[in-house]
């Protein structure tokens, strides 16, 4: 898997962090710098790292963000967003000729895939977009480079174009595309010649290939284990030859995945595709999300972390945050939060994937029966019981008649009235222990501002 090590490792910064109902300057300040060092060592560049840091540092700070109910996986989603953005946001598709023929132009040094990406954007695009295409030999240094191609093509059972190696450059793809728009094809890919280097005699031969063939893409074929040497090939590459994007290859296996990460910031080349191997289907569309998600660990599930957030009252669970915070607990508070469980039990199956919160989640039962119960129970005192708790602790009648009320048996209203009761003993004696950072609730924890005092009121709670 690409990114492996460094995906092990930021996930492993951010699990300080995930699920936690409080943070400080502190937590975030040495969460970034895990996060910091694990992208140095995956040899992304210091400048590239250093904004990145800047900008998380400064929206996981934002007040929306310390307030919120889980600043924790609000910051993994900060941290999620700028990567994210920093590979370019959104997938940049490659661009056809409204209609007839399209041509796109590989180049890139000796070595980095052009001919095998060549055989795999012509095999991808035609399954994808129902394109027709022909691969075009124009690496006429190499006669192998020719047979190359043409074994490619025979493996996909696309045709190529080749004329061998003795005619001019120019001269093979003009023949080439000509062929092409007369035999009814609407994209030829062409393979170009690299070199170990870059120097004067092969810009200037791409140069002149370009001008002739007008491309509409111009795709520079990377080899992601150059790491950050990659940066310094395009920029020369584009410098010389307008590139319309880049084909970052080899990003399977123990890459790094420096590149991927730097290369959208330092030279503003989108990377549109991806090689993850060397088999003829490895090819992949480049969508800076999911390379996110998977550094992260976490496919597409931030975004639904979003929704969720937003699904849960966070007024509501303020305010009753607070009210636990004074101490102050009865059988209304206990119909709120049955409500919001709830509302957290519809979404069980979304935030179970969520890494760090995800196995606390998967592992709380939530019945929806056992709720009815409990709020039928609730339902059948009177508003004043609600308010006061401890008239039923004392009175053996009013438990009967809420039994008869709410149609479940006796023994289960005394079940439940001793389970609020232990609830609110428990709420009592966090409060007077003050937040423990160690203990991780049982129950996602939702409670509490950002502490004005010293660490108090902690409203971790089982039902
Ligand atoms: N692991 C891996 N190997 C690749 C990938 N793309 C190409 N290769 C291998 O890299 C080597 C050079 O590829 P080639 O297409 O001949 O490069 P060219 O000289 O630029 O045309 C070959 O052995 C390919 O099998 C990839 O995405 N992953
Ligand atoms: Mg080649």
């Amino acid at each position: 898997m690409p990114f492996e090590s460094l995906s092990e490792r930021i996930q492993m910064s951010l699990r300080r962090i995930t699920g936690r109902g409080k943070l400080n300057e502190n937590d975030i300040e040495e969460m970034m710098r895990e996060v910091r060092l694990s992208l140095l060592e995956a040899d992304v560049n210091y400048k590239v790292v250093k904004s990145f840091t800047a900008e998380v540092k400064q929206k996981a700070r934002g007040e929306a963000i310390m307030k919120s109910l889980t600043p924790g996986d609000m910051v993994v989603k900060v941290v999620h967003d700028e990567l994210k953005r920093l590979m370019g946001d959104e997938a940049v598709p490659v661009a056809y000729k409204p209609s007839g023929l399209s041509a796109f132009m590989l180049v890139g040094l000796q070595g980095s895939g052009k001919t095998t990406q060549a055989g795999k954007l012509a095999n991808f695009l035609k399954k994808r977009d129902g394109r027709k295409p022909i691969l075009i030999a124009a690496d006429i240094y190499r006669p192998a480079a020719v047979d190359q191609l043409v074994s490619v093509g025979k493996q996909l059972g696309i045709e190529v174009f080749q004329l061998g190696t003795s005619l001019k450059v120019t001269d093979i793809v003009a023949k080439g595309l000509a062929y092409a728009k007369q035999n009814g094809y609407d994209l030829a890919i062409i393979d170009t010649a690299g070199r170990l280097h870059i120097n004067e005699e092969l810009m200037q031969e791409l140069d002149d290939l370009q001008k002739m063939a007008k491309p509409d893409e111009t795709l520079l074929v990377v080899d992601a284990m150059m790491g950050q040497d990659a940066l310094n090939v395009i920029t020369t590459f584009n410098e010389k030859l307008p590139l319309s994007g880049c084909l970052l290859t080899k990003l399977d296996g123990d890459t790094r995945g420096g590149a991927a990460l730097s290369i959208r910031y330092m030279t503003n080349v989108p990377i549109k595709f991806v090689g993850m191997g060397e088999k003829l289907d490895q090819i992949e569309v480049f969508h800076p999300d999911r390379m996110a998600g998977r550094i992260l660990g976490m496919g597409d599930v931030v975004s639904l972390v979003e929704k969720a957030a937003q699904n849960i009252d966070e007024e509501e669970a303020m305010k009753m945050a607070e009210r636990l915070q004074k101490g102050i607990f009865n059988y209304n508070d206990f119909l709120k939060q049955i409500k919001l469980i709830r509302k957290i039990g519809s979404m069980k199956g979304i935030l179970g994937m969520i890494p760090g919160i995800g196995k606390q989640i998967r592992d709380m039962d939530i019945d929806d029966k056992q709720f009815n119960y409990l709020e039928a129970i609730i339902f059948s005192m009177t508003p004043e019981e609600r308010k006061k708790p401890e008239l039923l602790t004392k009175s053996l009648s009013r438990r009967e008649r809420i039994s008869k009320g709410s149609g479940r048996p006796y023994p289960e209203v005394n079940a439940l009235i001793k389970r609020f009761e232990d609830m609110k003993e428990q709420m009592a004696a966090f409060s007077k222990m003050g937040a423990d950072p160690t203990k991780r609730p049982t129950m996602p924890s939702r409670q509490r501002k950002p502490s004005k005092g010293k660490g108090k009121g902690k409203g971790n709670f089982r039902i």
